[in-house]
Order: structure tokens, then C-alpha cells, then sequence
């Protein structure tokens, strides 16, 4: 076996991974895989702890095995068991045919995820429309990057997230950042924003807290949440009174200028600043330097784009990049941050309401005979738009709503708004499916669970933040009954009598994938996996094999039916729920850097979980105080729809107004409030009305502590023979506490000689596990089997280096102690 290139299965950066075959540890089974980061073009090296650990769940001793069904077939109150596919799909095809005959073929749909592969949303798009004759099909995307896309779609035509490389941030002079929080969410991204903060580019960063992006910024501006329009359209009445908007872009590639411009008459500065608490000095300042400091960038991200007037903002932000003339220049421009791993790709294929392949429209002739034609059906057969994420969640078991569901890729009882709302839609359903690789929250609630194949176990391509289409590449067979999606949508179609339009082969479905979106605006036509593998992957739209892809979109022209950017008029409108008597403070929510999204993964990976054990509501210190809440203590969030406990983390960094929390676990979407934004159809997950209470504590029934503890340091090192360890320095020894037990969970190294050296743990004086740093590298290595070390033990680092080398190793051990 030899090495396999791919991709971290995780966020939308899409960092390159080589995975290396080794023998499996002593007694142990699994996948025998060594992670390493690779020099992809997105992170040249760089990997965030989820990356890192992301094998460690291809043997994860609670990965799904086998299909599970209900005991009592149509109770779920009874216990699941494992099944045969045979039993599963039996199940499924049983209930599809009675819901379908009794109320029509709208009563089974599916909920897709901005994870899957382009080949696997292009199949459960087509599954949906060609197999289940049904327009019932949304996904997770809609909670995600909607907001943004419409806006990009109706305003330049298109909607690819980042229209140029990521490499291009780092020449940008001034960047504006809103809602974004990439030092959290894609950490190896921060390279491009650091080189430019080398080299003296301002960045400001507009975030209701101070986020480790901030942090690192020329300036931070801080708003109310759910007021980024009026901060927009604010910048925007200074840069048509201050003369500093670009006449000739504006009359040469864009329409609709003039009614933006009546529109900002309205916002001076003065009010802008009641309005949101930015005052005047920094958004005069701000918007001077992006018409004068080029070249100039505004990202957005979903800090701006999630709320029930997301489109409008994000249509604020490039109002502002076209009147500056910034669109379509080298180095400059408006962008969103995509955040899952193939949310670009997944919203291009038709797992979407009203969409088919391409980014073609559903309600669109030309389109539906296009595709009828790609697809061997009459278009007429086709159906029209269906319901988006939410509404359709909503309906769920009610009259003329879906009765049988299929979830892939998405752990919608926790991340979906009003999240026990939804729960109880699906406990309301004849029949709820599930394709996950672990018993997510709502597979638990599922009548069929289907065990799914992972990143390492498949082949597939996936479109990167970027716009850039990447191949994901197999490393290792799926263990047990497992099998992929495409193979599960194959056999259900197979017994649904429409098995003859559907593959199971990843490049067959890509090829067909190719002629769909031919024509398209997200046109891949002359994408192959050779080319990908030969060019580190091409960027869309790329029509015919002898185009060079296009990295970066606009330079002359945009994709409307005139070749202009359009303006869009957009007011400001309050949040759907403000702060009164009895909510009086904002509740925003967004990421933690060791969680990802629902947590069905992350909260599995033993460091990760280390590391953020638990939600914690962040608040202001001057807000704790007026509660009688200390940090650490436990507080009640309660809002209109829920409530949910959390510790508090007292943080002087947010605005003393708002509370923050994250989603990465059950409960806090309970809170949130499923108001959607008129043109996406995106919630309002960051804004709405909360109070807090301090609680007593309670003294709990056998609670499990565990205290993180860290042997870490920079020492400089003397050599005294590979094969003889010595200790480094006394700070990196510890004892084991009486009454408790401590577990090494990783371990980091870095080296700084042109030799290899080698850490060792020892145990009471004798080694126990070796770490080999090479020669001006470092290494990462958690540890997942490995013995109790029992209360006085002495646990020590120490270094093996050839003999008179010197030079400066950075160690860091994590454990944890039970
Ligand atoms: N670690 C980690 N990384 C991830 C993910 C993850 O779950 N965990 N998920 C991935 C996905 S799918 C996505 S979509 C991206 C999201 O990436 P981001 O959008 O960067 O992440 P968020 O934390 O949701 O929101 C960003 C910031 O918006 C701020 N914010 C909240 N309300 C407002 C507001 O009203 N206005 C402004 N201006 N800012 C506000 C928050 O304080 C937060 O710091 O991350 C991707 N990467
Ligand atoms: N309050 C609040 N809520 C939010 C957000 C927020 O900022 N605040 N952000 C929203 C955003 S931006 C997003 S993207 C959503 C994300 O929320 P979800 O849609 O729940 O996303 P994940 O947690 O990534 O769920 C993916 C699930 O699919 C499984 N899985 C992974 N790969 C595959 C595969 O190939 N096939 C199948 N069948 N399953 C797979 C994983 O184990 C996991 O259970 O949450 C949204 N919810
Ligand atoms: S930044 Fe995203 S793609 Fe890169 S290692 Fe982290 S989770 Fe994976
Ligand atoms: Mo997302």
C-alpha cells in the first residue's frame, strides 16, 4: 500500500491530508492509517486539532456497524437492533409505497448535508425527484451559507463563496471581516491573514465579541448583533458624501446604483452609531480605507448572514464592494467564508429545494429539459419546488406534510432553530431514516439507521470554500455491514423499480454529474478526476477540458443577462425578537475551535473533548455581576421557546448586552428562534431575545470530573546517545494525585536540530512510549490506547538525542486525570 492524498473530512478549507499505512498498535484492529498534514494550497501544512484526530474516528469503538431497526416495527419506544440491509431497506421500501399511495408522492423526502460528496448530493437529488417522483428535498445548507448565496446570485449573477483563491487575502491591503470568526473555525486559513498583517494590511473585524480573530486585527468593531445592514449602509452614505465612491466601475459594470444611493440618505453616521454602537470614527475610518488602502476585501461570514434579514445584509456588504469599485480586481472583492466541507458543491447539485444540477433553477424549462434529457425522463415528469429546510421540518407528520423522512449528513435535532419543535416534528413521522456513521441525536430518534461509509473509505470529489474541485480518495475499506450512501440510494432505488437511472460508482456518477451541470453556471464539464489529481484540483466554471478553470471570477464581466452587477436597495429591519422586560439581553451563538457543528464526531475525538468539554454560555463580567453569577457557576438561559443550563464564562471581550453560546451540543437549539429571512429562507440563529438566571448549585448524583493537566515547555537539549533518554528539565514530571487516575491523551512536539530526536514518556523511571520528532519537524500523536497511570505514579518527559547534538525541542503532553 503506498500513500493515499486527501482531504480532512471536516469544515470547507478543505486541508490537504496524506494518510499512511501502518501496522495497527499491538492487539489492536482499525484502519492501521498514520495522519499527516500535506502542502495542499489551502493550508500548506497546517491542520487544526480537528484535523489532526479525524482518524481517530474510523475505528471508533461506537461507529456504526450494522443497520439497526426498531424491535417492535413502528414503535420507537422500543430498543434498536441490528438488521440485515436486506430487513432495513425492506423496512423503507414498505413504508415509501403506503405513504406514497395514501397521500401522494410529496410524503416522502429527504434532508441532505453540505458534507456530501458532489457525487453523493447529486444522487439524493436526483433519488428525490427521478426515484421518489417527489419535490419534498432540502438540506443543511439552508442554515448555513443561503443568506449570502442569494444575495451573490441576484446581485453578480452566481454565487461561488470565495470568487478568488484564498491565497489572494494575503496581498489584500485592507480587509473587512464581518461575522467571521476563521482563527476558531478554519485556523490553518489565518497564514493568508497573518502574511498580510506582516506586510502591514488593516483588517478590521466586526464582531458583537472579541474573537481570536479580532484579537490579531488593526481594528475590532463592535455591534449589536442583527444590526450589520445599518453598519453597511452606514459605510455606504460616508462613501457617497465623502466622493469616495468609484464613478467609472459604477457606471461601466453595474445597474441600480442610483435608488442604493437614495436608499443611504437615511443613515448618516451620527445614527448609525445609536443604531448599532460602531461610533462615527470607526466607521469613517473603515470605510476610507477600503476605498483608499486597495487592495481592498469585505468577507462575510455567517455572524452577518444569520439572521432573519441575512440576505439583505450580505447584499449591504457588496453594495458597499461594488460601489467602491472593488469587484472583479486583482486581489480585491466580496467573498463569503463557506463553512462545511462541501458546502460550495453541495449547493450546486440539487440537493436543494429549487434547484437542479449546475445551479440550475427547478422552475426553470430550459433547465428541466436540459436535465430530463441528462437523465433519460420526460421533463414533465419532473417535480416543481418544494418546501425549504425549515418549513419543511416544520410540517413534518402534519396534513400535506412529509411522513417518511431520509436524513444524510445531518444531525438535525441539534443543529436545526427550536430544535425541540423539530424533535417533536420527527417523533411525529411514519417513518424517520437515518444514514450517519455514529447514532447521532436524531438517529437515536430514528425507525432505520443506516451505517454510512467515512472520508477515508470513499472515493468522491468535493468543492472547497474556494470554488475549487478537489478529489477525496480511499484509503481503507468500510469495516463491518457498512456501506456509502450512493451504494444505499442504488438498492433502495433498485426495489423502488428506478434502479436503472442510479450507480453506486463514484466516477460514473461524476461523469454524468459533468454533462448535467455542462451549460450550467456551476458548470463542470470539463473537470475530470485526472485533471484535479494533475492541477491540485480546478476551480469552476470550467466548460470544456482545454479551459483552465477559473480561480478568479469577474475580471470582465458578470454572469446577468446584461453582464452587469446589479445594485439592490435594502433597509434595515430590527431582529425578529428585540431585548424587553422579560428577555432583556441578545442571544447569539456560533463555534468553538474544538467542536464541530452538532458534535457527532468531535464530541467523540478524546482530546477534542478535553479540551471543550461542555457548552458555556459567555457573558460580561459587568453582566455576570448584576446576576450574582461568578465564572464557572451554572446559569439557565431561557428564551420565548426554551431553556437550557451552561456554565458561564465571564469574558470582558463581548458586548455586556449579549450572551453567546455554542451549538455543538443538544439543547441550546432550543433556544434559538426559527424566524427565516423572506428571500433564503435562512433562521435566525444569531439573534434573539434571552434572559438569564444564576442556579444554585446542586449537589449532584455521581457527577464524573476529569482535570486536564499539561507537561509543556521550550528547553534546549544536549544529546547524549538516541538510545539514552535523559530528562530535559524538572517541569516536565509530574505525580499522579491520590485517589485518581491519569490517561496521556496527545502528545506535540517540535524539534529545531537537523536530526532526529526523540521524546519518551517514562513511568516511574522506565520509558513507556517514544515519540520520534524529525529533523526540523514536529509531530502530533494522540494517544488513544494507552494504561491507567495509577495515583503515584511519576509520570516524565524526557528527550533521546544522538550524542553532542544540541538544540530546542517545544514538548506539550496533554493528560487528563478521572
Ligand atoms: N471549529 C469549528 N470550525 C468550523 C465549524 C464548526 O462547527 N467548528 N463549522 C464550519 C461551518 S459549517 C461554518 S458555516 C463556519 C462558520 O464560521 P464563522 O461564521 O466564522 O463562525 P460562527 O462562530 O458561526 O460565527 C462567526 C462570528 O459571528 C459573530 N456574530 C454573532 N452574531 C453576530 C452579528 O449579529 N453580527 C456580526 N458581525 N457578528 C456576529 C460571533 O460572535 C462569531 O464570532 O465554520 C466552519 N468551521
Ligand atoms: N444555534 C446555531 N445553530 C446552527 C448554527 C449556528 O451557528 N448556531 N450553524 C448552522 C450551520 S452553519 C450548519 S452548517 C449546521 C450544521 O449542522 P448539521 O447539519 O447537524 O451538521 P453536522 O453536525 O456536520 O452533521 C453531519 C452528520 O452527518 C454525519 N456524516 C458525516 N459525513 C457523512 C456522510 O458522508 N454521510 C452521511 N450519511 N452522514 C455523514 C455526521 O456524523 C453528523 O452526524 O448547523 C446549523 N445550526
Ligand atoms: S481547518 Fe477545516 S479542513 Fe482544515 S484541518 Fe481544520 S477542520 Fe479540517
Ligand atoms: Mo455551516
Amino acid at each position: 500500500m503506498t500513500l493515499t492524498e486527501t482531504h480532512c473530512p471536516y469544515c470547507a478549507l478543505q486541508c490537504g491530508i496524506h494518510l499512511i499505512p501502518e501496522p495497527p498498535a499491538r492487539g489492536g484492529h482499525g484502519p492501521g492509517l498514520r495522519l499527516e498534514p500535506a502542502g495542499f494550497p489551502v493550508n500548506r501544512g497546517g491542520l487544526c486539532a480537528k484535523g489532526w484526530t479525524a482518524a481517530e474516528l474510523l475505528d471508533h469503538p461506537e461507529r456504526l456497524l450494522t443497520p439497526l431497526v426498531r424491535t417492535v416495527a413502528g414503535d420507537r419506544s422500543s430498543p434498536l437492533r441490528a438488521a440485515s440491509w436486506e430487513e432495513a431497506l425492506a423496512r423503507i421500501v414498505g413504508a415509501i409505497g403506503a405513504s406514497q399511495r395514501d397521500h401522494g408522492p410529496d410524503s416522502v423526502g429527504a434532508f441532505g448535508g453540505g458534507g456530501l460528496t458532489n457525487e453523493k448530493a447529486y444522487t439524493l437529488g436526483k433519488f428525490v425527484r427521478v426515484a421518489l417522483r417527489s419535490s419534498s428535498i432540502d438540506y443543511n445548507g439552508r442554515f448555513c451559507m443561503s443568506s449570502a448565496a442569494t444575495a451573490a446570485n441576484r446581485s453578480l449573477g452566481v454565487d461561488r463563496g470565495l470568487p478568488f483563491p484564498l491565497e489572494d487575502v494575503a496581498q489584500a491591503r485592507t480587509v473587512l471581516l464581518v461575522g467571521a470568526n476563521p482563527a476558531d473555525a478554519m485556523p490553518p486559513s489565518m497564514q493568508f491573514l497573518d502574511a498580510g498583517r506582516a506586510m502591514g494590511a488593516k483588517h478590521i473585524v466586526v464582531d458583537p465579541r472579541r474573537t481570536a480573530t479580532a484579537r490579531g486585527a488593526y481594528r475590532h468593531l463592535q455591534p449589536v448583533p442583527g444590526t450589520d445592514l445599518a453598519l453597511a449602509n452606514g459605510m455606504m452614505h460616508v462613501a457617497v458624501r465623502e466622493g469616495l465612491v468609484d464613478d467609472a466601475f459604477v457606471s461601466g459594470r453595474t445597474t441600480g446604483f442610483d435608488a442604493v444611493r437614495a436608499a443611504v440618505n437615511g443613515y448618516w453616521p451620527e445614527r448609525v452609531e445609536r443604531m448599532t454602537g460602531v461610533s462615527e470614527a470607526q466607521l469613517r475610518e473603515t470605510v476610507h480605507l477600503l476605498a483608499r488602502e486597495r487592495p481592498a476585501m469585505i468577507l462575510t461570514a455567517r455572524g452577518a448572514e444569520q439572521h432573519s434579514n441575512g440576505t439583505d445584509t450580505a447584499q449591504a456588504y457588496l453594495n458597499l464592494a461594488l460601489a467602491l469599485g472593488l469587484v472583479g480586481r486583482p486581489f480585491s472583492g466580496y467573498g463569503t467564508i463557506t463553512g462545511q466541507g462541501n458546502g460550495q458543491g453541495g449547493r450546486e447539485h440539487g440537493q436543494k429545494a429549487d434547484q437542479l444540477p449546475g445551479y440550475r433553477r427547478l422552475d426553470d424549462p430550459a433547465a428541466r429539459e436540459h436535465i430530463g434529457r441528462v437523465w433519460g425522463i420526460d421533463p414533465a415528469e419532473l417535480p416543481q419546488p418544494g418546501l425549504s429546510a425549515y418549513e419543511m421540518l416544520d410540517r413534518l407528520g402534519t396534513p400535506g406534510g412529509v411522513r417518511v423522512l431520509l436524513v444524510l449528513a445531518s444531525n438535525i435535532a441539534v443543529s436545526a432553530p427550536h430544535s425541540s419543535h423539530v424533535i417533536e416534528r420527527l417523533r411525529a413521522l411514519d417513518l424517520l431514516v437515518v444514514s450517519d456513521i455514529f447514532l447521532s441525536e436524531t438517529a437515536a430518534l430514528a425507525d432505520v439507521v443506516l451505517p454510512t461509509a467515512q472520508w477515508a473509505e470513499e472515493e468522491g470529489t468535493m468543492t472547497n470554500l474556494e470554488g475549487r474541485v478537489i478529489r477525496r480518495r480511499k484509503a481503507a475499506e468500510p469495516p463491518g455491514e457498512v456501506r456509502t450512501d450512493l451504494r444505499f440510494l442504488k438498492d433502495l432505488a433498485d426495489r423502488l423499480g428506478r434502479g436503472a437511472y442510479f450507480t453506486d460508482e463514484p466516477r460514473e456518477v461524476f461523469e454524468e454529474l459533468r454533462r448535467a451541470s455542462a451549460g450550467g453556471l456551476a458548470d463542470y464539464a470539463g473537470i475530470t478526476y485526472e485533471r484535479i489529481d494533475d492541477e491540485d484540483g480546478v476551480f469552476w466554471p470550467c466548460p470544456a477540458e482545454d479551459h483552465p478553470g477559473t480561480p478568479r471570477m469577474f475580471t470582465d464581466g458578470f454572469p446577468t443577462a446584461d453582464g452587469r452587477a446589479r445594485f439592490v436597495r435594502v433597509e434595515h429591519r430590527d431582529p425578529n425578537e428585540l431585548p424587553d422586560r422579560d428577555y432583556p439581553y441578545v442571544l447569539t451563538t456560533g463555534r468553538n475551535m474544538q467542536q464541530y457543528q452538532s458534535g457527532t464526531q468531535t464530541r467523540r475525538v478524546r482530546s477534542l473533548t478535553v479540551a471543550a468539554p461542555e457548552p458555556r454560555a459567555e457573558l460580561h463580567p459587568d453582566l455576570a455581576r448584576r446576576h450574582g453569577i461568578t465564572d464557572g457557576d451554572l446559569v439557565e438561559l431561557r428564551t420565548r421557546r426554551g431553556a437550557a443550563v451552561l456554565r458561564a464564562r465571564c469574558d470582558p471581550g463581548i458586548r455586556p448586552d449579549t450572551v453567546f453560546a455554542p451549538f455543538h451540543w443538544p439543547g441550546i437549539n432550543t433556544l434559538t428562534d426559527p424566524a427565516l429571512d423572506r428571500h433564503s429562507r435562512m433562521p435566525a440563529f444569531k439573534a434573539c431575545a434571552v434572559m438569564i438566571a444564576p442556579l444554585t448549585p446542586t449537589k449532584g448524583p455521581a457527577e464524573v470530573h476529569s482535570t486536564p493537566r499539561f507537561m509543556q515547555g521550550v528547553f534546549p537539549f544536549e544529546g547524549k546517545g538516541l538510545d539514552e533518554p535523559v530528562p530535559v528539565d524538572g517541569a516536565l514530571r509530574l505525580v499522579v494525585p491520590d485517589g485518581v487516575v491519569a490517561q496521556a491523551v496527545y502528545f506535540r512536539g517540535g524539534n529545531s536540530s537537523g536530526e532526529l530526536v526523540c521524546a519518551v514518556l517514562m513511568r516511574d523511571g522506565l520509558p513507556m512510549r517514544y515519540f520520534p520528532i524529525g529533523a526540523r519537524s514536529d509531530v502530533h500523536v494522540s494517544l488513544r490506547v494507552v494504561e491507567d497511570l495509577d495515583s503515584g505514579t511519576t509520570v516524565e518527559l524526557w528527550l533521546a538525542a544522538p550524542a553532542g547534538l544540541t538544540g530546542t525541542v517545544v514538548v506539550d503532553l496533554g493528560l487528563v486525570e478521572v
